[in-house]
């Protein structure tokens, strides 16, 4: 059986891989999409080049559905969407920020665009502009979130546009795929339960970490300066609380400055920013893609 996400991003299980910066690189996406899902590469804040080989790489390694995830924050992202016209992208998923004016000349050269929104106006806004579907992603997530939770923004998504809607934030196993589906998603994006991949490309100390996560490891730091961001709790989460407290706004950005980059390729998980969800505290080993995305549809008919 297939659903609309299936048949639109023409793959055997209707999972998308989240568009984790430094996380998700060519080797994630392409064993994501070997194992029957979407893979994505993470353009996070890289250089449009870095993007590029990073397309050639993947298309080396499969030649399954896979696609780019861009930030829309990023200093590169209009050289980014220039790399991705140029290379006729399958499939783009967008974080931190609004993609609309980028989304006629995507569509021009057949690329679908699924833009992650935290909220039902900014889906409505994205049908509007020529979305494929959205990815509704609950504060449950890693990295930089939106404010509700993924069991309310969801089905208001779903009420709320006509394309089909995937669910993110929280999903990392059988249970989180069926109460997506019975909040009305026809897809879910899972990024945490990904990075715990035998594929992933992280410091094996980040796996660890997200392996080891209890249920109430995953915070959020950055509500001050606006940007609210969830990782897991160490050193410098600490020390950003105590700086956000006192308004110290300036040091709070240098301790994030390369943080991400020092978790994920240096393995500094003490000083480190170690993006997560909240299902960190669900992730327990570390599988292969294919049998993580075997284990999310045991048993669901789609
Ligand atoms: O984008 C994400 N998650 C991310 S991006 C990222 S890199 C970064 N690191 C530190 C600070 C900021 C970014 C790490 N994790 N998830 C998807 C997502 N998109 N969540 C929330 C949003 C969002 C927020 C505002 C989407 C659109 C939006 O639009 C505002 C507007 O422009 O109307």
């Amino acid at each position: 059986m297939k659903n609309r996400i299936c048949e639109l991003l023409q793959i055997e299980y209707p999972v998308i891989q989240g568009g984790m910066a430094w996380v998700a690189t060519a080797e994630l996406a392409a064993a994501v999409a070997n194992a029957g899902g979407a893979g994505l590469i993470a353009a996070g804040n890289a250089p449009a080049e870095f993007v590029r080989e990073q397309i050639h790489k993947a298309r080396s390694l499969t030649d399954k559905t896979f696609g780019v995830n861009v930030m829309m924050m990023s200093p590169y992202v209009e050289e980014v969407m220039q790399v991705l016209l140029e290379e006729k992208v399958k499939v783009i998923t967008t974080g931190a920020g609004n993609p609309a004016k980028y989304i006629p000349a995507l569509k021009e050269v057949g690329t679908i665009v699924i833009p992650v929104i935290p909220s039902v106006a900014l889906a409505q806004k994205m049908q509007k502009s020529g979305a494929d579907a959205v990815v509704a992603e609950g504060c449950e997530a890693g990295g930089h979130i939106g404010e509700l939770t993924t069991m309310t923004l969801v089905p208001m998504v779903a009420d709320g546009v006509d394309i089909p809607v995937i669910a993110a934030g929280g999903i990392a196993d059988n249970r989180g795929v069926k109460a997506a589906f019975a909040l009305g998603a026809e897809g879910v994006q899972v990024g945490t339960r990904f990075i715990c991949s035998e594929e992933c490309t992280v410091h094996p100390n980040y796996k660890d970490m997200v392996v080891a996560a209890k249920d109430r490891d995953a915070i959020v730091t950055g509500r001050a300066t606006g940007h609210p961001v969830r990782t897991l709790k160490n050193k410098a989460t600490k020390l950003m609380d105590k700086l956000e407290k006192e308004g110290n706004l300036e040091e709070f950005e240098k301790i994030g400055m390369g943080a991400l980059r020092a978790a994920v390729v240096d393995g500094d998980t003490e000083m480190g920013s170690v993006m997560a969800g909240q299902s960190a505290g669900l992730v327990k080993d570390i599988k292969s893609c294919k049998e993580i995305v075997k284990d999310l549809f045991l048993d669901i008919a789609f």
